[in-house]
């Protein structure tokens, strides 16, 4: 994989910083475990198999990188691009009779991770290096129905965002009208305030520099980041240019235009500008207060 820092979400100096920092990063190879979470056939797959095709198709280049239809299991999919790459699908949630404790298999998940990854750590003989398994993003898909968010979505990003970087996605955004994303992104920003859910990114004023602190509020401005996934390439008409995209009976919705859908914003977000941050914060801030809980109970026994 090719870290270049050319990124659509440009804030003036970032990309020195960034540069830098990714270089860093990919000289000493690290892992990445990326989630997909969210209600059943809103094209978590599909996404997946959009954003990585760039980087894995060329391994093989007819099939997708995960299996399409339907997803029955928790399953993890790994890869060697420079990173250690790890995708985790799920199945879509309103699969079961009961729903209601349907984002406990996700935080139970996340939080063997971390189990894990304590174990390896606090071992005496612990390896120098070791594999990091945690989950670094969650990316929660929302469906586009364009009025509010489900009570399940609001508990279930509730939950899962106590233990990992949560990202909420718009699915399927070719469904809404400019005007109609435009209301529906700024109702579900209010609803996740009103009901505090703690969403990725985190600025830490101490650490952050002001350009990373300007970065991190530009990002806030597209959550939920709207896209639109497609394992296929269509050719281009008229202004479109020819690359993934979907055929409509009124037109083709290309993903890389910015106009038609925030997948290259996305994709930069986490392939270029916040990837390191994203690993870091899941070790400082997440998996700190796993091990502090964990570790001050086993005190008081
Ligand atoms: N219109 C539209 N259809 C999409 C999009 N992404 C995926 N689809 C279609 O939606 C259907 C379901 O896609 P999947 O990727 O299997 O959805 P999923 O969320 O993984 O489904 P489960 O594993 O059952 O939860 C497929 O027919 C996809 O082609 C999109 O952005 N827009
Ligand atoms: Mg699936």
């Amino acid at each position: 994989m090719n870290v270049q820092v050319d990124t659509p979400i440009s804030v003036p100096g970032i990309g020195k910083i960034i540069e830098q920092r990714n270089n860093k990063f990919i000289k000493r190879g690290f892992d990445f475990k990326i989630m997909v979470v969210g209600a059943s056939g809103l094209g978590k797959t599909t996404f997946m198999n959009t954003l990585f095709s760039y980087h894995l198709k060329d391994v093989d280049h007819q099939k997708p990188v995960l299996e399409k239809g339907k997803t029955v299991e928790i399953k993890e999919h790994s890869f060697e691009i420079k990173m250690r790459l790890t995708i985790v699908d799920t199945p879509g949630f309103g699969d079961r009779v009961n729903n209601d404790q349907c984002w406990e298999p996700i935080v139970n998940y996340i939080k063997k991770q971390y189990e894990d990854y304590l174990i390896t750590e606090s071992s005496v003989d612990r390896p120098f290096h070791f594999a990091d398994k945690r989950v670094h993003l969650v990316l929660y898909f929302i469906a586009p129905t364009g009025h509010s968010l489900k009570p399940i979505d609001i508990i279930a990003m509730k939950n899962i965002s106590e233990h990992a970087n949560v990202v909420p996605i718009i699915a399927k955004s070719d469904h809404l009208t400019s005007e109609e994303r435009e209301s529906f992104k700024q109702r579900i920003k209010k609803e996740m305030a009103f009901n505090e859910i703690k969403l990725y990114p985190f600025d830490f004023p101490n650490e952050n520099s002001v350009e990373e602190l300007a970065l991190n509020s530009k990002i806030r401005s597209f959550i939920p980041f709207a896209v639109v996934g497609s394992e296929r390439f269509v050719l281009g008409n008229g202004n479109n240019k020819a690359g993934h995209g979907r055929k409509t009976r009124f037109g083709i919705i290309n993903i890389e235009d910015e106009t038609h859908c925030e997948f290259v914003p996305l994709k930069s977000f986490i392939m270029e500008t916040h990837l390191q941050d994203l690993i870091d914060t899941t070790s400082k801030l997440h998996y700190e207060n796993y091990r502090r809980h964990v570790l001050s109970s086993e005190d008081v026994k």
